[in-house]
């Protein structure tokens, strides 16, 4: 066992640390307040090769890997949570066709999104269908050279601004799951009507609904099989939870140290706080959940890049991670009391960017699922 990380991926992780603290840091606030959609950073980070870590050269990568982009994401989601989002955007859709597509497909989509000449997202959850993906109701009707895409995707991040991506519908909806299929699309065509939906964190990560009304998709654009959808999905959601993951792990980090740095500076009683056993208790436990939560991760991504199973160690960390973030967030806000709730400080706002983390990509109940169900004998978690 080796828990020593090789100069490269250092190199990395210190990479988006600067770009982090450089370019984010200084309008996280400002961005956070006013809902900006950072394009220009979305497409620095592209240029930084943070979109192109699981991706091979040959279609624009750097083949890193899972543990580059955890370490990355973990330092861009440190300084402002709602950036990591942009990261997740486009590995998902990139990876998924790289492994799903056809070469011509790789070819086609892949070098746009590690880029981000292609603002991306995937389009998976539905009014009715949230952690419960086989109901989703959304169809996909061939015709002709296409398919007729009709129904509604809500809470789609990046919605607003997408100019392409990955959504997963049913083209027979008569065999349960086994009739979803999952396609790639551009989103210039007529048909597809967007509407920006306000959430309590990640504010300058644009979320919002897409309505199709016959919109048209090329059938060259299905990934896989008719039928393949689900199984993609599933496939699809494991890999991007470790960018959630990797996120509140730069939550939980950041919420600790603010209530370290106030720890050591703010007086009550004749003395600085961090003297207080109480403080010094919750301070032990974020360090304990984050460490924890952080070796959880690293594991799971190892496992990627190994091409060994994870979905059940990655379901472990990403439940631990975001828990450490929400029990982080929540510890630095009592211990900042006023100056925690206050909006003119940082620590409201990882309060309110850790509890996306408890929702997304599978909320901590369905981790919890198939943690549980995988120990029972269920249901294994690595099929
Ligand atoms: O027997 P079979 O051949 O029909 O296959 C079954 C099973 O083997 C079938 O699917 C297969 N399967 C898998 N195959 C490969 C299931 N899981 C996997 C897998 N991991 N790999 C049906 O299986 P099932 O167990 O009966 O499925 P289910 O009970 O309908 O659903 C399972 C589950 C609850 C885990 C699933 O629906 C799920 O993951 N739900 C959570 C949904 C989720 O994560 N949504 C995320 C939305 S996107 C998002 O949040 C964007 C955030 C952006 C950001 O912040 O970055």
């Amino acid at each position: 066992m080796d828990f020593e990380l090789s100069d490269e991926l250092i190199a990395v992780r210190d990479l988006a640390r600067e770009f982090a603290e450089k370019e984010i840091a200084p309008t996280a606030a400002k961005d956070d307040k006013e809902k900006n959609f950072r394009a220009d950073l979305v497409k620095k980070m592209g240029e930084l090769g943070f979109y192109g870590t699981m991706i091979p050269e040959t279609y624009g990568g750097n083949d890193l890997g899972f543990l580059a982009m955890v370490l990355s994401t973990e330092e861009i989601a440190r300084v402002h949570s709602a950036m990591r989002v942009a990261i997740n955007m486009q590995i998902g859709p990139a990876i998924t066709i790289l492994q799903f597509g056809t070469e011509e497909q790789k070819k086609k989509f892949i070098p746009g999104l590690v880029s981000s000449d292609t603002i991306a997202c995937f389009a998976i959850t539905e009014p009715d269908a949230g952690s419960d993906v086989a109901a989703l109701r959304t169809t996909a009707t061939k015709d002709g050279d296409n398919y007729l895409l009709n129904g509604s995707k809500i809470w789609i991040s990046n919605a607003p601004v997408t100019n392409g991506g990955l959504i997963y519908a049913y083209t027979d909806r008569s065999q349960k799951h086994r009739g979803m299929s999952a396609f790639y699309a551009d989103w210039d065509g007529p048909g597809l009507t967007r509407k920006p939906l306000e959430m309590l964190g990640a504010r300058c990560s644009p979320i919002g609904e897409m309505i199709f009304d016959n919109f048209r998709i090329p059938a060259a654009n299905r990934l896989g099989k008719e039928g393949d959808g689900f199984k993609i999905c599933m496939w699809q959601l494991n890999q991007t939870r470790l960018n959630c993951a990797a996120g509140a792990l730069g939550v939980a980090r950041a919420a600790k140290e603010a209530a370290l740095s106030y720890c050591n500076q703010r007086v009550q009683f004749g003395q600085k706080i961090g003297e207080f056993q109480m403080n010094q208790d919750l301070i032990a436990q974020m360090i304990a959940h984050e460490e924890a939560a952080r070796l959880l991760i690293y594991r799971a991504a190892w496992l990627a890049d190994q091409k060994k199973p994870n979905n059940l160690e990655t379901s472990i960390g990403k439940y631990s991670a975001a828990e450490a973030a929400n029990f982080a967030a929540d510890a630095a806000m009592k211990i900042l009391g006023a100056y925690g709730y206050s909006t003119e400080f940082p620590v409201e706002r990882y309060y309110r960017d850790a509890k996306s983390y408890q929702i997304v990509e599978g909320s901590s109940n369905i981790q919890k699922i198939i943690i549980a169900q995988d120990a029972l004998g269920y249901r294994k978690a690595n099929r």
